[in-house]
């Protein structure tokens, strides 16, 4: 199986721990506080490698995770850092947050990377928490979680020149014409299962034109009618020619209605993207060697031209006629330097890491317990220890500081009952000036 579509679940390292503790020493009755930072986590990175083709490296592993960072230790003793996780992908990989569906980061150029997993920070060990007033604090952070999300990975291919058309229209007779490429061929449809990419050369010893590209083309599996909208194989290939910089739209000359065939082919491009229609594109009238194509070629070529369309005619078994698609393939591509480079991604590059926002939500569970939803509000759950009083009224204070508190109480909350924040769970104390 050709693999260019998966699913993966990233993990990025968490903080260590903050360390708690004070310093020791002979003649000090009551040393300050020592405690060191715990190391951030490792995070999870992508990069694009050159001698990749396909996801197969992901096809039976599926989990990542970066390393986490080390605790803190007395004698501010930093933790180490948790080491970074890099995946290597092949150039024309799209990554797709697989929850939200949103694009994180296209890549196409080698040596190209994007982070899409964050390290936990590490915990901030004790001695960050002394004040003039508060010399021997029992506070430390634990270490900030790392991010963690499921990944879609979508590989597309990236080549030059692609042929479109409806199975045994002769796409891949062409690929074998033009390039080096031996797909398989056969006179029944559906031959081509798995996308075949060939190179091109423009110059040939017998057609000597000094022209020194070298594009690459991809032959996808035939649409068929409905292919945008998921019929037949050669739906889940139209994204292969997303990329492409020119379309060659192969039609069947000598088939019952050609002109028939060539408005399914357009009709499918541009209901999966219109801009498909945008590319430079080039009909390709092929099977001229039957008299049936022969017969129906000059209204065919008519109708196109009436269009607005460039069409050529050949034969791709006899070669008739490919000495002058070359030549109008070359026309359509650009420069040789820029051809050289990948072409633009389909979307900017980003990544966003998410903002910590200060929001939040209440939602009383199905058992009464109120559940707290909020990035910021979570994450600093995650980094307490609820055992340390000092630590749980430093929580405490934070909830009254986001109006956490009030929400609760207005929403009802009383002594006794179960507050729900990311996966701590606590229960609701009545304050001292409550009781
Ligand atoms: N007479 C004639 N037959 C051709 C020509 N080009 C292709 N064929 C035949 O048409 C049949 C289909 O050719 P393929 O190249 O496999 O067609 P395809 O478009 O790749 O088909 P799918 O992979 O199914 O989409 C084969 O029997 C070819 O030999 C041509 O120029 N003339
Ligand atoms: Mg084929």
């Amino acid at each position: 199986m050709f693999l260019d579509r998966v699913t993966i679940f990233v993990k990025a390292g968490d903080g260590g721990d903050g360390a708690a503790t004070f310093r020791r020493e002979a003649h000090v009755p009551r040393g300050g506080p020592d405690g060191g930072d715990g190391g951030r986590g490792g995070s999870v990175h992508l990069t694009v490698d050159a001698g990749q083709t396909t996801l197969r490296d992901f096809r039976f592993k599926h989990h990542f995770k970066a390393s986490s960072g080390g605790r803190g230790e007395r004698a501010r003793r930093h933790g180490a850092a948790g080491e970074d996780l890099v995946l290597t992908l092949p150039p024309g990989t799209a990554v797709l947050d697989d929850d939200t569906g949103e694009l994180l980061a296209d890549l196409v150029a080698v040596g190209q990377t994007a982070m899409v997993a964050r390290g936990g920070r590490g915990g901030l060990g004790n001695t960050h928490f002394k004040t003039s007033t508060h010399q021997a604090p029992r506070h430390a952070q634990k270490g900030e979680p790392g991010d963690e999300r499921r990944l879609r990975l979508e590989l597309r291919l990236i080549a030059d020149v692609g042929l479109v058309g409806l199975p045994n229209a002769g796409k891949s007779t062409l690929l074998a014409a033009l390039t080096a490429a031996r797909p398989k061929i056969a006179d029944y449809p559906f031959t081509t299962l798995e996308p075949n990419l060939g190179v091109m050369e423009l110059s040939s010893p017998d057609d000597p034109t000094g022209d020194e590209r070298r594009p690459t083309i991809a032959d996808v599996p035939g649409l068929i009618e409905g292919a945008s909208g998921g019929a037949g194989l050669g739906h889940a290939f139209l994204r292969h020619v997303e990329r492409t910089r020119v379309l060659l739209h192969i039609v069947d000359g000598s088939a019952r209605d050609p002109e028939w065939d060539h408005d399914v082919i357009r009709d499918e491009l541009q209901a999966h993207d219109p801009a498909l229609l945008e590319k430079p594109m080039l009909v390709v009238f092929n099977k001229l060697d039957r008299p049936a194509a022969a017969d129906a070629w000059p209204a065919f070529r008519a109708a196109r031209q009436a269009a607005g369309e460039d069409v050529v005619a050949i034969s791709a078994i006899e070669g008739t006629g490919l000495a002058e698609l070359r030549a109008r393939i070359a026309d359509l591509l650009p420069g040789a330097a820029e051809l050289g480079s990948p072409p633009e991604p389909a979307g900017v590059v980003v990544h966003r890491i998410e903002a910590m926002g200060d929001g939040f939500a209440v939602d009383v569970e199905a058992d009464g317990a109120y559940r707290v939803r909020g990035k910021r509000i979570e994450r600093i759950a995650a980094q307490t220890n609820f055992e340390i009083e000092e630590s749980a009224d430093r929580f405490q204070r934070e909830l009254a500081r986001l109006g956490i508190d009030d929400e609760l109480r207005r929403r009802g909350i009383g002594p006794g009952d179960l507050v729900r924040i990311g996966s701590t769970e606590l229960e609701w104390e009545a304050q001292p000036w409550e009781a």
